[in-house]
């Protein structure tokens, strides 16, 4: 399999975590992909997004979310609770975490933009994260739970401090505890990028 992705991507992280944990480490080959500079991904994702992963017979897998439930199913790690209320549980976070990541990616791209900045888009996509935050600091996530749902907020979190979106531990204790712990977790170690 050949995962194009980026290696800042919240999205690509989440699926690199969920590959970890169903041992998919080997069997997966990463290759680096520019969304906005390089017209050639949309020969596979006509989104022209990271991440897409290509199966060993063709076939195109995107975006994150169907990544890693594929990956998942496979692996058969249990990340992804099979139904009931568990699943509906799980995947609403996971959208919430994707939404604040899309949210974050806007906000980053418009703060590159040398002038013309728009005051207005920046505060909307902040308003969803925060609001965001707020609805996670109130989930109270534990340490020994770690399935889609912690693993598409921890990607996320880690993005926002990477890329400096915001300062999202102020007034949220619990969520920040919660990061910590799970940052300190193998899948995401091994999956972590370094910025100079
Ligand atoms: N819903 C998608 C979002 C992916 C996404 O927004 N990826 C970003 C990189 S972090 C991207 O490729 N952006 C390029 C673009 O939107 O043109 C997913 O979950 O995979």
């Amino acid at each position: 399999m050949r995962l194009l992705y980026s290696a800042l991507s919240p999205f690509a992280r989440k699926v690199r975590i969920v590959a970890h944990e169903n041992g998919f480490t080997v069997a997966i080959v990463l290759e680096t992909a520019a969304p906005f500079a390089d017209e050639s991904l949309r020969a596979t994702n006509p989104l022209s997004q990271v991440p897409v992963l290509i199966l060993d017979d063709g076939e195109i897998l995107f975006d994150s979310s169907v990544i890693c439930d594929h990956l998942d199913a496979e692996g058969g790690a249990g990340l992804i609770p099979a139904g009931g209320a568990a699943r509906r549980r799980a995947l609403t976070l996971q959208a919430l975490a994707d939404g604040m990541g899309s949210a974050a990616v806007a906000v980053v791209r418009e703060r590159m933009r040398a002038d013309d900045q728009r005051p207005e888009l920046i505060e909307r996509q902040l308003k969803a994260i925060v609001a965001g935050l707020d609805l996670l600091e109130a989930e109270g996530f534990t340490s020994d739970q770690w399935a889609i749902a912690e693993i598409a907020v921890a990607a996320q979190l880690a993005y926002f401090d990477a890329r400096q979106v915001l300062d999202w531990r102020v007034g949220r204790p619990a969520l920040s505890a919660w990061f910590e712990a799970a940052s300190r977790r193998e899948s995401m170690v091994v999956t972590s990028v370094q910025l100079a």
